[in-house]
């Protein structure tokens, strides 16, 4: 079925992913942001402007903002969320919107966030389950956001968590994991084998000096990743369209 392969295409351009990330405000809050990018046609123009293969964010300002962004970058419609002032220890993260809603802001992937591990595990595969489902139907993109979080893990971003956490998103039938960086190139690759043919990006992490930045995309391909989803490394940075392009050379190049 050709619109199948054609939104999945979208967001994984010959093998490879770039997302821009702009959850940061539901996921962070404010802080994140300065007087600048705190407006999110900012970042909108970013992201439309920097040949990304998607664009996640909430609902909410996918609405709002639709005509910023809309057929210029594929979107990736989060579907659940959460804010940082719960505690972690009962992690768990929220379905917010539906497959549906997704569709009709025109969106070619849904995005989802586990928490492997967490004593609320269970509820975000039974949502995630549904979604996967209903999303792949529709020919979506499932993109899950897979961090190991809550009371039972030690370590967030041991190479052991992060590839479990990897292989539960192939497991559960996700097309791409997000991951957080496991540290080292060697991890990368165990990661990578671990989610098989899930294609593994990971995060861009809290804002870096461009150098150390580059560095970290460059080893996460090294270890046989996919991609990115980044958010602030991009939109907190001075000149957010010299780094895409130095990233997209990493990635497509
Ligand atoms: P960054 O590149 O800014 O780290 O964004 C990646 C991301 O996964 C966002 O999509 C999300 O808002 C945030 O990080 C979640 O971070 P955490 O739950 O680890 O605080």
């Amino acid at each position: 079925m050709k619109a199948k392969e054609s939104h999945f295409d979208k967001i994984v351009r010959n093998g490879h992913v770039l997302i821009l990330a702009m959850d940061q405000g539901m996921e962070h809050g404010p802080r994140d942001f300065n007087q600048k990018n705190i407006n999110p046609e900012y970042v909108c123009d970013i992201a439309s402007r920097g040949g990304f293969t998607g664009f996640a964010l909430q609902k909410g300002v996918a609405r709002h903002y639709k005509e910023n962004y809309s057929g210029k970058v594929p979107l990736v419609l989060k579907l659940n969320g959460r804010t940082e002032i719960v505690p972690k220890d009962e992690a768990y993260s929220p379905q917010l919107a539906t497959v549906k809603e997704a569709v009709d802001l025109g969106a070619d992937a849904v995005g989802y966030t586990i928490y492997v591990g967490s004593p609320m595990e269970y509820q975000m595969f039974k949502e995630f389950g549904a979604i996967e489902r209903e999303a792949h139907d529709y020919g979506l993109a499932c993109v899950v956001w897979s961090y190991p979080r809550g009371k039972y893990v030690k370590d967030e971003k041991s190479p052991e968590m992060v590839a479990y956490a990897a292989r539960v998103a192939l497991e559960i039938g996700a097309d791409v994991v997000k991951i957080n960086y496991p540290g080292s190139i060697d991890a990368m690759k165990w990661v990578a084998a671990s989610a098989g043919r899930c294609k593994v990006i990971s995060a861009g992490g809290s804002k870096q000096p461009d150098a150390e930045f580059l560095q970290k995309v460059k080893d996460i391909m090294a270890g046989g990743g996919s991609g990115l989803a980044v958010g602030r490394n991009v939109w907190q940075n001075d000149n957010p369209m010299r780094i895409t392009e130095e990233i997209k050379k990493i990635i497509f190049g």
